[in-house]
């Protein structure tokens, strides 16, 4: 029996297979748990050594389905792990990621360009008031100016800002000259939309103050910008404009070739020396706070630009309104993978 019994282990070529055999064998009601029960048949001089007999056929039978089991299931976890091996040269799927948006891109731009060139970034507030937004802009109630800026007013006096302007006076309520900032934000404009204009945009505004701060350093700046934006070869143009807050003025634009060949001076924003008036109103805003009058005879210049204008040159979007669409179409083309 022992011999038969030791072939059926061997020839079990699976798990199961070798639990059949097990239970043939030394199951509850095996051949050989069987032979051991009817030992007490047997005349008490034969019982002992037919006992040591099956013990040992028993012990024997229990070593070869231990081993045997041991080697399938090393066998069984082999071809598991080859069935689910992993190619890790095969290229992966790719799943569609968020993206940053066209003017997130161009701020993070912006705002890289300008730190390098030590300036620091702040924002403000987007509900604004009167004081802060006009007046101490040099902008007063009667002023044509306000007309150029449509406004949505809020209660109290209060409005949404037309301009980042507003936080070169927050900032230098606050601030003690040199300075040097760049100020991000959403602003908004009572108008009518079309290709070019939203009645809700961004700007970016930029204030330089300090001693001795002269309208070359303005461009200089400025072109430093474009070039940062556009390429070593962008090439800057000024023009006399009018800003209540500047004196002198300027407008600035930058002639750029994008990459379909197509070459124009993009008008990007407006610029000037921070006119007196400006440092009067902070100095007096200031004392008013229980602090020093310390603007008055400072010199500086700050310009404003709209991202939305530079996003459309650089990734040749047509119409200013699809930033803001959320048409898939639009946005599905800035998307990244993962
Ligand atoms: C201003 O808002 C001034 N605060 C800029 C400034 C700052 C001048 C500091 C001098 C010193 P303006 O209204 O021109 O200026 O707007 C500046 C830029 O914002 C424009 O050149 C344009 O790029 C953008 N912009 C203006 N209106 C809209 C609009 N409706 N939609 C999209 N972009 C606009």
């Amino acid at each position: 029996m022992q011999e038969q019994a030791l072939q059926d282990i061997a020839a079990a070529s699976t798990l199961e297979a070798l639990q059949q055999v097990k239970t043939k064998y030394v199951g509850k009601s095996g051949l050989v748990t069987r032979e051991l029960g009817s030992l007490g048949k047997l005349p008490p001089e034969e019982r002992k050594a037919r006992g040591a007999e099956i013990n040992a056929v028993r012990a024997a039978l229990d070593a070869a389905l231990t081993e045997r089991e041991a080697v399938l299931r090393r066998a069984a976890l082999d071809a598991r792990l080859a069935s689910e091996a992993i190619d890790v040269t095969l290229p992966g799927l790719s799943l569609p990621a968020g993206g940053l948006h066209p003017i997130t891109r161009v701020y993070d731009d912006l705002i890289e360009i300008f730190t390098k060139l030590g300036y620091d970034a702040v924002e403000g507030p987007e509900v604004e008031d009167e004081h802060h937004n006009f007046e101490a802009l040099n902008v007063p109630w009667y002023h044509p100016a306000r007309d150029l800026q449509d406004t949505f007013w809020l209660q109290d006096g209060r409005l949404l800002r037309t301009h980042t302007s507003p936080m070169q006076v927050r900032y230098m309520v606050d601030h003690t000259p040199p300075l040097k900032i760049v100020a991000r934000g959403k602003v908004y404009r009572y108008e009518a939309t079309d290709a070019t204009h939203e009645a809700m945009f961004h700007q970016l505004e930029g204030l330089v103050v300090g001693d001795g701060i002269r309208m070359s350093d303005l461009k200089g700046t400025v072109a430093e910008m474009a070039r940062g934006l556009f390429g070593g070869s962008a090439r800057v143009r000024f023009q006399p404009s009018y800003y209540p807050f500047t004196e002198p003025g300027a407008d600035f634009a930058v002639w750029w070739e994008n990459p379909r060949g197509e070459s124009k001076w993009l008008e990007l924003g407006g610029c000037g020396m921070v006119h007196p008036n400006v440092f009067k109103a902070v100095d007096d805003l200031r004392e008013a706070a229980g602090k020093e009058r310390i603007y008055e005879g400072k010199t500086g210049f700050a310009f404003g630009l709209g991202p939305e204008r530079i996003a459309m040159l650089k990734y040749g979007i047509p119409d200013i309104r699809y930033f803001y669409a959320n048409d898939p179409k639009v946005i599905g083309q800035f998307r990244g993978e993962l």
